[in-house]
């Protein structure tokens, strides 16, 4: 059946064009709209991964028909907005530049307290091209929902957008919050990796948070996130994602999960062993994570810069958030999910034929694997054979900061933080590829 969807959307790409494959994701989507509720996860990067995704984590998922009549698929607005930003503008226009978002937290989150003085925090957002009403939600669910006193900053970086809302609208929406906000726009297209790393550079708070441009923060947020940080500067931590449909924007809880990834290097979502959950913390007790789905996580500012920001040779996206999880635990640090700290992100479907971003994203996990993997990159290639001898720059930066921080074995990795990446091989390439 996967195979099957998967080939028509592929094939009616070529044949017929875009508007065709528009359709038969929405009659997919429909379909499989069961699928995608709850275990909504964070990051739907690609078709491969929602594929990926409905066959290995849905299973356990209660199935629930979220099929809205009221929505015009025929609307020619809605397709075009859709095309455009990969979410249901018609929806997000009329919600606006804020709203509530129900509160998500379990019961004991609700009761904790934090302390008065923790870190403050510089909140990062990159945009390209980012529907305007979604990220203004974004921007005013952190002024509405963060105390005054952990705020230093929030900083948007817009990564040279061209639509005309960005320009003169934004700056004239952002005079309300003028205080708190910077806003840097690129002079050239630097992708999302190098344009966080610009954003940082120029955050003075002690705790740099970056969220998706994407996403509606829920009560008492980030307070979760900077104690943590507060107890161990070394601890980097994200949010629990809620998902927000990319169709309705309907707010939707998601269950505690832990973020993995498979030989392919590609981020999936995994289930948290019941016996975690055991004891008085219960679901408010936060989850160790071999990986972290990607652009929203906290961390101690000079932590970042010591343990080397981003490879800044990363192109687009893809591949930086398991070279950051791999980094963060074989050089000393530790990676969780704070279940109290909840945040809202839609899930996008990515432009699926786009070769910039399968060609970027390529290139980044190769740098990925030739720094990090060690004698287990052999498994990266029996999944990916085509790569073998495909160039992926120089990396001899990034192979002496693992010297100089001291890092440990890929193997110490697999044994002590991720024995569940079994040394299982599958090669499934030509699979693969279709689905890119
Ligand atoms: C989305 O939420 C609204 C308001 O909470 C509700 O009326 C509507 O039925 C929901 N739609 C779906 C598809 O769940
Ligand atoms: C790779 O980069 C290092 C420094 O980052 C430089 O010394 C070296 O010459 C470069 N190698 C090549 C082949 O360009
Ligand atoms: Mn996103």
């Amino acid at each position: 059946m996967k195979n099957i969807i998967v080939q028509c959307l592929f094939c009616g790409s070529i044949a017929i064009g875009f508007w065709t494959v528009l359709l038969a994701y929405f009659h997919y989507n429909q379909e499989n709209r069961q699928l995608k509720t709850t275990h909504e996860p964070p990051r739907a990067r690609s078709l491969e991964e929602n594929v990926y995704r409905q066959n290995h984590v849905s299973e356990k998922t209660p199935k629930r028909n979220i099929i809205n009549d009221k929505i015009d698929f025929s609307d020619p607005e809605f397709y075009k907005g859709f095309v455009q930003y990969g979410l249901n503008v018609v929806i997000s226009r009329r919600l606006g530049i804020q709203r509530e978002v129900p509160d998500s937290r379990d019961k004991i989150c609700r009761q904790k307290h934090y302390p008065f003085n923790l870190p403050t925090a510089s909140i990062i957002i990159c945009f390209y091209n980012e529907e305007f009403n979604t990220l203004m939600r974004t921007v005013s669910s952190v002024m509405n929902l963060t105390p005054n006193h952990f705020l230093e900053e929030i900083i948007l970086v817009d990564d040279m957008s061209d639509i005309d809302d960005l320009k003169e609208k934004l700056d004239y929406q952002l005079e309300l919050f003028r205080e708190k906000i910077k806003l840097i726009r690129n002079k050239k297209r630097e992708g999302l990796i190098r344009s966080r790393m610009i954003g940082a550079s120029r955050a003075s708070g002690d705790i740099l948070v970056f969220l998706d441009s994407h996403c509606e923060v829920n009560r008492v947020w980030l307070e979760p996130l900077l104690d943590a940080i507060a107890k161990n500067h070394k601890m980097v931590v994200c949010p629990l994602i809620d998902a927000i449909d990319d169709i309705t924007l309907n707010y939707t809880a998601s269950p505690l999960v832990r973020g993995a990834f498979d030989w392919n290097l590609i981020f999936r979502w995994d289930n948290v062993f019941s016996y975690e959950l055991d004891g008085p913390e219960g679901q408010s007790k936060p989850i160790r994570s071999p990986a972290m789905a990607g652009g929203i996580f906290a961390i101690d500012r000079h932590y970042f810069n010591e343990l080397g920001q981003y490879d800044k040779e990363m192109d687009l996206w893809g591949g930086e958030n398991v070279e950051l999880s791999l980094r963060i635990w074989m050089c000393g640090g530790q990676l969780f999910i704070i279940p109290c700290s909840r945040v809202g992100h839609i899930s996008k479907i990515q432009n699926f034929n786009n070769a910039a971003l399968k060609k970027a994203l390529s290139w980044n996990l190769l740098r990925v694997v030739h720094t990090w993997l060690d004698e287990y990159k052999d498994n990266f290639f029996l999944q990916r054979p085509s790569l073998k001898y495909v160039s992926y720059g120089n990396i001899t930066e990034r192979v002496e900061l693992r010297k100089r921080l001291g890092c440990k074995s890929f193997q110490w990795y697999l044994d002590n933080i991720f024995p569940e990446l079994e040394p299982f091989i599958r090669t499934d390439e030509k699979e693969w590829n279709h689905f890119h």
